[in-house]
């Protein structure tokens, strides 16, 4: 049985110096390869390695959540799925993930290609910085994986294949159920909010009942409705950017769930940013960024749904509304009538999943550099009860919310408070 070893600095070029792809990569002289681990997030390993050639990326699982440390074991099965999510959104959206290079499932390692000059979109975000290309790029990315991940499109049995295999991903499911779902809503040991100043509303939203009824109905979805290949962690950190190019990484949280799942998270986190620049405005007034913000939400969600009707009316070749039901037989009218309904479900169920995404990132485990590197602890709550109470609302009256403009609007009465 192979033992799996965590890399470091001296072992990587013994590990993966013998791999061609990576040797036509960075270079065949291993002992010239400068290797530095940036990983900054919750739960990897993460190597820049530059050679006389070129450079790679090398992402390595641990079996404990970085975050937590080894009293939280992880399972290393993880990069398998974030591999076959890869290799899967390649397919369904060519050019939106990083290219990989080596993949070995034993040492939990995926090697791959360097992004550069990208940045973290949340780091971009907090800069002040306005990508041009985000909306258009997201709200295809999403449309498209989450349409061609599904049985609108894809071949019965290679879908359950897949729901069957994706289905492993259990502890990374558990993971977003406790903590998106659940913790928020009560003192769970893992909560953490940085700020005692939000105490009070704390308070109010965990003895809210319409709110935590939402919270487990949301969850009830999240956990039974597996509808399509998710990314399961799609957040302003999980997209690499450049004014030119915007790149989707890390789907390692990837399984079968519903397809609001991941337009509410990624929504949540333009929110988020929003009710944030007040406390990044040391350079200057961020009004024309808070516009922007407000701008690639509506635009992320424009795309997303004329790009999900643009599939629906070319694509729709799996077993779900089929054809013989309706165009085959004139019935233009009744698959048009279908589509209707499932937007206006995910819609919905977007909203709400985007006000459980806010309180999470406020209240739970896992929180976000948008808000924790506002270092005036009066003014970071501030922003952040903002967040909360647009969260709420999101979640509780989603139903009742019937377009783009009126949540904006909101944000915008919020933010003038
Ligand atoms: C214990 S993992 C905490 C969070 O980090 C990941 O990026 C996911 O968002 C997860 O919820
Ligand atoms: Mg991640």
């Amino acid at each position: 049985m192979t033992v799996f070893e965590a890399l470091n600095s001296q072992t990587l070029p013994l590990r993966l110096g013998g791999t061609a792809a990576i040797l036509d990569r960075v270079g065949v002289d291993t002992s010239a390869w400068k290797i530095r681990e940036v990983g900054d997030g919750n739960l990897n390993l993460v190597f820049i390695v530059d050679g006389t050639k070129g450079s790679v990326v090398v992402k390595q699982a641990l079996p404990y959540v970085r975050l937590v440390g080894e009293s939280w074991p992880l399972p290393l099965k993880r990069s398998y799925f974030e591999y076959q999510a890869l290799v899967r959104q390649q397919e369904r959206d060519p050019g939106m993930v990083p290219e990989i290079l080596h993949f070995d499932r034993e040492q939990a390692i995926i090697v791959m290609e360097f992004l550069t000059p990208h940045i973290i979109l949340r780091k971009a975000l907090i800069e002040g910085q306005q990508l041009p290309r985000i909306a258009r790029d997201l709200g295809l990315f999403t449309a498209r994986t989450l349409f061609r991940g599904s049985d609108l499109s894809m071949e019965t049995r290679k879908r359950k294949e897949d729901l069957a295999l994706f289905s492993d991903n259990v502890e990374l499911c558990d993971i977003t159920e406790n903590l998106v779902f659940s913790d928020p809503y009560y003192e769970a040991t893992l909560n953490r909010h940085t700020t005692p100043q939000l105490d009070g509303i704390v308070r109010e939203l965990r003895a809210d009942r319409d709110l935590k009824v939402e919270a487990q109905r949301l969850k009830h979805l999240f956990a039974s409705n597996a509808e399509t290949l998710l990314h399961g962690d799609l957040h302003t950190g999980s997209v690499m950017v450049t004014p030119e190019e915007t790149r989707v990484i890390d789907p390692e949280f990837a399984f079968y769930g519903p397809m609001a799942f991941d337009v509410g998270m990624l929504l949540a986190n333009f929110w988020m940013s929003y009710f944030s620049q007040a406390g990044h405005e040391k350079d200057g007034d961020r009004a024309d960024m808070r516009d922007y913000l407000l701008d690639v939400v509506v635009g992320i969600w424009d795309t997303f749904r004329d790009e999900f009707s643009r599939l629906w009316h070319t694509e729709r070749n799996g077993i779900l509304y089929q054809r013989t039901l309706f165009e085959d037989r004139g019935d233009a009218l009744g698959s048009t009538q279908a589509l209707d309904e499932v937007l206006q479900s995910i819609w919905t169920d977007m909203l709400g999943f985007a006000g459980v995404e806010m309180h999470r990132r406020i209240l739970g485990l896992a929180h976000n550099a948008d808000f924790e590197t506002i270092e005036d602890a009066d003014l970071r709550a501030r922003c952040e009860a903002k967040a909360l109470k647009l969260g709420r609302h999101l979640a509780v009256n989603r139903r009742k919310i019937h377009s783009m403009a009126e949540i904006n609007a909101l944000a915008g009465r919020l933010e003038k408070e």
